[in-house]
Parts: structure tokens; sequence; C-alpha cells
């Protein structure tokens, strides 16, 4: 295979698709991972139809350590070149109090955000490694950079994230693969309907009376990042809508 390959996680929806399909339409293939099997595959199938691109459409979940490494081992060799990891898979599931919080929920959240994060990476820094290149992408978040009531978890598995991101920088220097977090403010995908466990019209309030980000809008972001020369590494950026200025003050007019 001659051009280049990216692998994304979490690409059934929101930030992830639309990097699989910014990826695709520059050239990439893809290997792409996510739970869900019909939409990952009418996914895969649409953009490997419209960019003529080779997809490696992959269903796992990023917590079940076993089955991740079955599957991502299993690849042929010559996918295992992968130029950009992309960390993107990830949740929050509810929004209580520390006192109220549902300890399954807090697991889900740790074991995807932060866990299978590092899962994914373990296995696919060793394969950058031997070829002393590849971009390590991390999607952190606003929630990375400060708390906010009732955040409490999803914000911790964001702040190590951002902890995860530049000790992965400080590990992976000697094998020159850069490391890049981009943190996004509100950007309107699933995430909300995920967090509030299907209920859409609470989902759909947290985005009123403003203009959210796009998934678009953090997929671009992490296009400059990968464009930028071989010698330059983008270390953190942190991306919010015009009308939000901290994760809680957003102006709604
Ligand atoms: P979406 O809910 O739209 O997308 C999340 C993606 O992650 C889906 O493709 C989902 O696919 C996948 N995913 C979730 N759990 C797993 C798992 N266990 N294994 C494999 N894939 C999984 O949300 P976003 O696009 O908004 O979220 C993407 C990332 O951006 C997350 O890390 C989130 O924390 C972060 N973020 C989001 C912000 C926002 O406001 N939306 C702001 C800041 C950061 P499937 O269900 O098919 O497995
Ligand atoms: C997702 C954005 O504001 O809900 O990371 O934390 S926020």
């Amino acid at each position: 295979m001659n051009s280049k390959i990216a692998l994304i996680t979490g690409a059934t929806s929101g930030i992830g698709k639309a990097c699989a399909h910014l990826f695709a339409q520059q050239g990439y293939q893809l290997i792409l991972v996510a739970r869900r099997t019909q939409l990952l595959g009418e996914i895969s199938r649409h953009l490997e139809d419209k960019y003529a691109i080779d997809i490696q459409p992959l269903v796992a979940d990023v917590r079940n350590k076993e089955q991740l490494t079955a599957i991502l081992e299993g690849l042929p060799t010559e996918w295992k070149k992968v130029d950009v990891l992309v960390n993107n898979a990830g949740l929050s599931q509810g929004l209580d109090p520390i006192d109220k919080g549902d300890t399954d929920d807090w697991d889900v959240m740790i074991d995807t955000n932060v866990k299978g994060l590092l899962y994914v990476t373990k296995i696919v820094s060793n394969w950058m490694i031997p070829y002393k290149s590849g971009h390590i992408i991390n999607i952190g978040s606003i929630a990375g950079k400060e708390v906010y009531p009732n955040g409490n978890v999803y914000c911790a598995t964001k702040h190590a994230v951002d902890a995860l991101n530049k000790g992965m920088r400080v590990d992976l220097l000697p094998h020159h693969i850069k490391v890049t977090a981009i943190h996004p403010g509100m950007v309107e995908t699933e995430f909300s309907i995920v967090r509030f466990k299907g209920d859409e019209e609470r989902a759909k309030n947290v985005y009123k009376g403003f203009e959210p980000l796009l998934a678009q809008d953090i997929a671009d972001a992490i296009w400059f990042a990968v464009s930028r020369p071989a010698h330059v590494n983008i270390n953190d950026m942190l991306i919010m809508p015009a009308a939000q200025a901290t994760a809680t003050i957003t102006q709604k007019d």
C-alpha cells in the first residue's frame, strides 16, 4: 500500500466520523474502530466508494483489552504501518454530584476514556516505533482543563487524557513520534444524548441559544496539526465555540 494510514477510534459518530471523512478526502487508508457494527459498515462502504480508498472497519470495544488486542493484532502486516492515530472514542455518562453518581457510569467513563485510550496507544505506538515516525492525536476536552458542577468523573478522565498526552510526548520523543492533544469545548454530536442516556430533549437543550462547534471544526483542527511540516508539533489546542468563554460561561442571546 502506498498511501498513508490513519486509525480512528469512535468513528461511527461526531468527531470521529468527521475525521474519517476528512482523512478519506485526503487519500488516507483508514482503520476505523467502534462498537456499532451496522453503522461502521455503512460509513466504511460510503467512504470507500466516494474516495476510492481501502478501509478496515473493526468492530471493537476499546474497554475490552483482550478483544481489542486480538482484533488490532489480527490486521494484515501492511496495515500496521499507521501514520496517524486519533484517540477519539470517549463518552460521558450521567451528570450528578459526587455523592449521587452511579458507580457503573464512573466505571464506563474511566474504562473508555482512560484505559481504552491507553490500550489502543500501547499497541499502535509499538507499530510506529520501528518506523521512527507517527503522530498520535488525543481528544481531550475543556473538561480536561477545568472542572464544572457535576462533571466530576468525566472531568477527571479528561484531566487524565491531558496528563497522558504530555507523558506520551516525553516517552515517545526518542522514537520521533509526535503527540498532540485537541481539547474541544461544546460540540453538537451524540455526546449529550449519550450523557443523558437517550433523552434527546435534554440533550438538545445543552446547545440551545448559541452556536456550538461542529464535529467538522474539530476535524479541521486535527488536520491542521497533522499537516504541519515534519519539524513542527502542535502540543495542545483548546478550541471553543465563540459563544463559550469557559466550561460554564456561555453567552446565550
Ligand atoms: P459521539 O457520542 O458523537 O461519538 C463517540 C464515538 O465514540 C462513537 O463513535 C462511539 O461509537 C465511540 N465509542 C464510545 N465508546 C466506545 C467504546 N467503548 N469502544 C469503541 N468506541 C466507542 O461523541 P463525540 O464525537 O462528541 O465524542 C468524541 C470525543 O470527543 C470523546 O472523547 C469526547 O469525550 C470528546 N469531546 C466531546 C465534546 C463535545 O462537546 N461533543 C467536547 C470535548 C471533547 P460506538 O457507540 O459505535 O462504539
Ligand atoms: C465535552 C464538553 O463541556 O460537556 O467534553 O465537558 S463538556
